[in-house]
């Protein structure tokens, strides 16, 4: 989503502005915009499309100064013009760029446009910067012109604004969005997150809600929402170098699927010991495992189906009730709370506007406790969960979730058995077995990667394709949603997915030669009723592509595009495959010339609701 980044210092700001928004484009982003400061005015420039357009603009008109606000945008209020890219105006001199919705920007524009304010975009956001404007008026100091005006404001916004005869500061905000700064030696920087910063300092201060801060070259001073100072403790960023680097890869999903052996790998370490579940990963208080009565799972998109595949590990190996939700739904309604029910959030980034309004609704309820599992250790997810198990998968830059998927389910898998065992619904045996299991999983999807030559072959055959069926059973039900998830997010393919016995019940009038069918057969318990549903499919000459192991004895059957999967152990099978599904999808693409890490309309981190 949107990306902001600001700066100050005694150096040109502008390549600094460029190269965090080249860093903040995973986000996704559909236009960008630059505003620098100096001694003759603000300059700006705007451009649709990709960064790489802005930059075109300042090769032609360099802007120099010492001071400087850019922005990615993600429309959500007005159509991705040059007109309605960020940064906007008030007058000459006062700019901003903005993370958000403001939910009452119709009224607010009608009460400025009756004072005589003009708009010149269909933005939002325009109504932030006249009403600084006009506290700018009655007030002069320009913080607390910002400070007066953030209380008219509903919704959701990070903000970063300048004002050009205060070219010694930049102030910016956050409430609801997320907003990090960065400290330097003699300059410092804000930013919608750290990665857009990595070229300029390691050096972090994560703000909190309704925070204020005033930004100069010699320091930062933060107002908390009480407009109280804080010093909040300065984070040192241990980053992997790699993290924003394609290594030899041609796009990052790529890099990111055969990363997943190692962050499983990450993802385990210090969780289990030879046999068993460490249930001190979940911090030094883990009596909610001993008292858990039901899980309430909430989570949006990919998260969501690592969430529904962990219902049926809590339900098969804890025999506790456990609900999987959409986080958008789950907000706004009455939800009834069963006594001692965990409440348990997933999300990549942490900053998910509807997972983190979902647990700020479930802290006012009567819940066990909160426990978030999550990629970013200094995420508003983190800091507002009582509890949190880290994913450790590392950046994750592709928008379509690979890695971060994979070690979710991992972690959850983890969270399941711990839960199990302290309930005692598992036996030492059993839970040294499943241990066991899961210490070759960084092994197995090394394995399943070997297929991908395979796999590559068969993605040439969607070069045409308009839409595919995904069927599973099980937990390889959510895995069939993820791979129709992948599929359709990165190659627009349009895919669904159905539990494979809901079939007769609808989906077989779309069957016809033209219509892919892919499934994953794992060697489970639920393989023949699988292949009875199979034959329904052929039986209607429909194109079958069917991932499974060599004693499926499948790889004969009439009209079936056979791919060998790995024989796992049942419990791993929806973690092991559904990198092939990824492959696929991200093969597929390729073949389609699509935008593989940024597809069109779709954001990384979804800060806006
Ligand atoms: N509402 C603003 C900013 C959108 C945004 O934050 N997207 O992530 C706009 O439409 O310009």
């Amino acid at each position: 989503m949107c990306g902001i980044v600001g700066a100050i210092a005694q150096r040109n700001v502008a390549k600094i502005l460029l190269e965090g928004l080249s860093r903040l484009e995973y986000r996704g982003y559909d236009s960008s915009g630059v505003a620098i400061n100096n001694e003759v005015g603000v300059r700006a420039h705007r451009a649709v499309g990709k960064v790489q357009a802005l930059k075109d603009k300042f090769e032609a008109t360099p802007l120099d100064g010492k001071i400087g606000i850019a922005h990615t945008r993600w429309a959500t209020h007005g159509k991705p013009t040059e007109n309605n890219a960020h940064p906007h105006f008030s007058g000459d001199d006062l700019a901003i760029v903005h993370n958000g919705i403001i939910e009452n920007h119709d009224k607010l524009r009608n009460q400025l446009k009756t004072q005589g304010y003009v708009f010149k975009s269909e933005t939002d956001t325009e109504v932030i910067v006249h009403l600084i404007h006009q506290e700018l008026q009655s007030e002069p100091d320009f913080l607390q012109a910002v400070k007066n005006a953030l209380k008219y404001l509903e919704g959701a916004f990070a903000i970063a604004v300048t004002l050009n005869d205060q070219n010694h500061r930049l102030v910016a905000a956050r409430k609801g969005s997320p907003l990090v700064v960065g400290i330097g030696i003699e300059e410092n920087f804000v930013a919608s997150d750290q990665l857009a910063l990595l070229h300029v300092t390691d050096q972090f201060v994560f703000l909190e809600e309704g925070d204020v801060v005033e930004v100069t070259r010699d320091g930062v001073t933060i107002f908390d929402s009480q407009d109280v100072i804080q010093e909040r403790p300065v984070h040192v960023f241990n980053h992997n170098v790699d993290a924003t680097d394609k290594g030899e890869f041609r796009h990052y999903m790529m890099k990111e699927i055969y990363e997943q052996p190692k962050v499983i790998a990450a993802c385990l370490e210090g969780r289990i010991s030879e046999n068993k579940v460490l249930t001190d990963c979940f911090g030094a208080d883990s009596s909610f495992l001993k008292n858990v009565e039901n899980v309430h799972i909430v989570a949006c998109g990919t998260s969501y189906h690592a969430g529904m595949v962990a219902k049926y590990w809590i339900e098969d190996l804890a025999n506790l009730p456990c609900t999987v939700e959409v986080a958008s739904e789950y907000r706004y309604r009455k939800v009834a709370v069963p006594k001692n029910t965990l409440f348990l959030t997933l999300s990549q980034s942490g900053e998910t506007a509807d997972t983190l309004a979902a647990l700020r609704k479930a802290k006012e309820l009567d819940y066990l406790t909160s426990l978030a599992i999550c990629n970013v250790p200094s995420s508003t997810l983190v800091r507002e969960s009582a509890l949190t198990l880290l994913t450790n998968a590392g950046a994750e830059i592709g928008v379509a979730s690979t890695k971060a998927f994979t070690t979710q389910l991992t972690a959850l898998l983890i969270t399941a058995i711990a839960i199990a065992s302290e309930k005692g619904a598992l036996s030492a045996i059993k839970e040294a077995e499943l241990v066991n299991s899961m210490h070759s999983l960084p092994a197995h999807i090394d394995e399943a990667l070997k297929q991908d030559v395979a796999i590559k072959k068969v993605s040439e055959r969607f070069a045409n394709k308009h839409n595919a069926l995904f069927l599973g059973r099980g937990p390889m039900f959510p895995i069939a949603l993820e791979g129709a998830l992948k599929l359709k997010e990165i190659s627009y393919i349009h895919a669904e997915a159905y539990p494979a016995g809901e079939l007769k019940h609808g989906p077989l009038a779309l069957v016809d030669e033209d219509m892919p069918i892919i499934s994953i057969v794992p060697h489970n318990s639920m393989l023949d009723k699988l292949k009875s549903n199979l034959q329904e499919v052929a039986a209607r000459g429909g194109e079958l592509y069917v991932f499974a192991d060599k004693d499926a004895e499948l790889q004969n059957a009439e009209g079936v595009i056979f791919t060998e999967v790995l024989k796992v152990d049942e419990i791993l099978e929806p973690i092991v495959h559904v990198v092939p599904l990824q492959l696929l999808s991200y093969h597929v693409a390729v073949v389609k010339g699509t935008d593989v890490d940024q597809p069109r309309n779709l954001a990384k981190s979804v800060t806006v609701e």
